[in-house]
């Protein structure tokens, strides 16, 4: 049995699906004995700064008049070297392509002889948007290639990322986790009155607003839901689309229906006192936010282009429906608000589906799996 390892993580600090795994995932791994060091530009959203076995490394961005813009890549490069050195790190786990993994690597030639070992995890749009890039695309799959280990959060986007890149290397499947403690089926009742002053289907789409999320379509559907059954819509989040989803309120006028919260920390506040997520995303690699919704019994209506068919089964703990289609959504609502014995029936078992194979407990301990063998590996 190895001692635990010390990691540094980099992520994406700021509200996002791959920034939230990687704390999460750095919290759990800190309880269970690892030193963690997140390095990045800003303290991730969802760490407090004195939980235990925790550290943060703030990268510092300097701007000079003759730098058009800052060289983040470079900065984070140097600090993350710097805290490997500093803190005896073991290895470098990073969450989302780029420019995080071509950093790893800058990194890591900056400490040879010593061969500091990466670990990568691919998201979503490192791969399917970003990765595509032209200009991104020869450093993505260079990194892809140079990393010691890659791992994908569904297997969509696995084979997305072995068909748009070529690559023969091996890329390891862990799934997306939710902590099914922290995510828990209990209802804020004031709260939930707040959204909801009758026993109206509470529906939420939460999200970061940009394009992918369609988020015109989480309009559209509860507009032609609002037609045939009682609902209310909570919206959370901030992006640049969320302009437009507040005109398109407006215009249909049921601007006095939908409550916009904005940005929120805590999810698990919110989540249970709701009863259907819409996430009609024009693709997901995964969802995490679904498998959070399920772990708090509110019942996923859920893209089904990407990954999300390899948790929720269709009709079974969720329902999965093509982006454009607007009357799947809107029958499965009715479906819902109709039949409250079915509605509890699918959100019990999307509950029960969530804390079992994609519940922190396992998932966390297949990602100390990876780090032994490569650990290992990397001694042998
Ligand atoms: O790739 C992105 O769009 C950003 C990323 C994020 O930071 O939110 O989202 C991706 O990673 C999440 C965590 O693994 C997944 O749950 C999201 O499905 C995925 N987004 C997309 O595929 C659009």
């Amino acid at each position: 049995m190895m001692p635990m390892p010390s990691i540094g993580i980099t992520c994406y600090p700021s509200q996002g699906g791959s920034g939230v795994v990687a704390t999460e995932l750095g919290l759990h791994l800190a309880r269970r004995g690892c030193e963690i060091h997140f390095i990045s530009s800003q303290l991730p959203f969802r760490l407090h700064g004195y939980d235990r076995n925790i550290f943060h490394h703030k990268v510092e961005m300097p701007t000079y008049p003759v730098f058009e813009h800052s060289p983040y890549t470079l900065s984070l490069a140097s600090a993350m070297a710097e805290v490997a050195a500093q803190c005896e790190l073991d290895l470098l786990h990073v969450h989302y392509a780029i420019p995080h993994a071509a950093s790893a690597y800058l990194a890591r030639q900056m400490l040879l002889p010593r061969r500091l070992p990466i670990i990568t995890t691919l998201h979503g749009t490192d791969i399917t948007l970003v990765g595509k890039e032209p200009s991104f695309f020869p450093i993505t799959r260079f990194v892809i290639e140079q990393s010691d280990a890659v791992t994908a959060v569904s297997s969509f986007l696995k084979q997305e990322t072995i068909r748009v890149f070529d690559c023969g290397r091996d890329i390891e499947v862990i799934p997306n986790f939710v902590d099914a403690r922290q995510f828990q089926p209990r209802r804020d009742t004031e709260l939930r009155a707040r959204f909801a002053p009758d026993d109206r289907l509470v529906l939420l789409h939460a999200s970061n607003f940009r394009k992918v999320k369609n988020t015109s379509a989480v309009v559209e559907v509860f507009a032609a839901a609002r037609e045939k059954v009682p609902v209310t819509l909570v919206m959370v989040g901030e992006g640049p689309e969320l302009p437009g989803v507040r005109k398109l309120v407006r215009e249909k006028g049921i601007q006095d229906h939908v409550h916009f919260l904005g940005h929120i920390d805590r999810l698990e506040d919110v989540l249970p006192t709701t009863d259907v997520l819409l996430l009609p995303s024009w693709h997901e690699s995964f969802g995490l936010v679904a498998l959070e919704a399920m772990a708090c019994e509110t019942v996923p209506i859920v893209t089904d282009r990407g990954g999300a068919s390899e948790f929720i089964t269709d009709g079974h703990n969720g329902y999965l429906r093509a982006p454009d289609d607007i009357e799947g959504m809107v029958q499965a609502i009715e479906l819902l608000a109709k039949d409250p014995a079915l509605r509890l029936q699918v959100a019990e078992t999307a509950r029960r589906d969530a804390a079992g194979d994609f519940g922190a407990g396992c998932v966390v301990r297949t990602y100390l799996d990876l780090y032994e063998r490569v650990l290992e590996h990397k001694a042998g």
